[in-house]
């Protein structure tokens, strides 16, 4: 098996391959637009952890096993399906920052509010969605998984956009008795599960060749669960993280959102503590900020959290190991040891 930070190069120098494919020998009388967008491709995708994207390579070699070696041309079209899925992050952060008002992103001032762009933002991410049936197609359309693949990111697509309508909606409620636990992994499942956790290794499953039902289902039930744990600790870190470490400034408090937090301070909370959440959660100023931040240590959120990231890593690591299938194990560990206790 290939060493993780070989394979993390390797995969790095594919993306520039890419960049081209979508940018050169186009037609010339769209110019502008190609150069336009080789600049919204070099900002926006490149710069995260792309753990979503990795996860179809390492996923891949698990699945042929530890005496099989991944040949070249494999290495290519799992790396390239990667950066598919990291184009489709890229495309849902863009228009996710435009919506939540946000300020930074990977450590950079978020897309839209670069002098320039604004809500061109809008049309980049749906240009940034379009390339990747460009690359796919480019990439893999003789193989015998194509129409899967290609299946695949349109639901899943379409089950994110239904999650962040949920996550927007949710966030317009002005009673906080909505914000239920129910609801919460509704938004989740839907916003940040499929995209993250469950469409990487399926699309390493079909390239490998299985296509049987049962275990389709069996990853993506565990892969589900692992992406709700993943969403809780990214709403932890929204208020209680290291900007430095996440790369981005909180905004759920002052955006109303349902978060993983609101909803335990909320079920948690007294009359006089209730009370409190209900004056400052959705209000923009830092002392609104400051007084939900109050009741969130009145209610040790931070031990709250502890407690469920333990329990909650418990649980995936049982399901886990009740696989039987063809399905190792080891590719579902390593992907949930990735993000245990992750502080970006
Ligand atoms: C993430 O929700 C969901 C998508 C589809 C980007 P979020 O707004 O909590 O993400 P972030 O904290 O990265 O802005
Ligand atoms: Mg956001
Ligand atoms: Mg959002
Ligand atoms: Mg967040």
């Amino acid at each position: 098996m290939e060493s993780s930070r070989n394979l993390k190069m390797k995969f790095d120098d594919l993306f520039d391959v890419l960049v081209k494919d979508l940018t050169e020998n186009q037609p010339a009388d769209t110019s502008p637009a190609l150069k336009w967008f080789q600049q919204v491709l070099l900002y926006n995708v490149p710069h995260g952890k792309k753990n979503r994207g990795l996860t179809v390579v390492q996923s891949y070699e698990f699945l042929i096993g530890e005496k099989k070696e991944m040949s070249d041309e494999d290495f290519k079209i799992t790396a390239v399906v990667g950066w598919c899925i990291e184009l489709l992050q890229a495309f849902f952060l863009v228009s996710d920052d435009v919506m939540d008002h946000s300020i930074t992103r990977r450590g950079r001032p978020c897309w839209y509010t670069v002098p320039g762009v604004g809500l061109i933002a809008m049309n980049d991410a749906l240009y940034i969605e379009s390339s990747v049936y460009k690359l796919l197609k480019k990439y893999i359309r003789n193989k015998p998984y194509y129409i899967d693949i290609v299946d695949l990111f349109h639901e899943t697509i379409h089950q994110t956009i239904v999650g962040q309508c949920l996550d927007l909606l949710t966030s317009k409620e002005v009673n906080l008795d909505g914000f239920t636990l129910d609801r919460y992994n509704a938004i989740v499942k839907y916003k940040t599960a499929y995209y993250s956790f469950h469409l990487p290794v399926a699309c390493a499953i079909y390239m490998v060749g299985i296509n049987d039902e049962r275990s389709h289902q069996l990853a993506k039930d565990i892969l589900l669960k692992m992406g709700e744990y993943f969403q809780v600790q990214d709403d932890y870190l929204d208020c209680f993280g290291d900007p430095e470490l996440t790369g981005k400034l909180g905004t759920d408090i002052e955006d109303n959102k349902c978060s993983w937090l609101i909803v335990q301070a909320w079920s948690k909370a007294d009359n006089r503590q209730k009370e409190i959440l209900k004056v400052n959660y959705g209000k923009p100023e830092e002392c609104n900020l400051k007084m939900v931040k109050m009741v969130y240590e009145e209610l040790n959120l931070r031990t709250v959290y502890e407690d469920y990231e333990a329990k909650s890593f418990q649980e995936i690591s049982k399901l886990i190991e009740g696989i039987d299938s063809c399905l190792p194990k080891t590719m579902f560990n390593e992907f949930a040891k990735k993000i245990y206790k992750r502080n970006k």
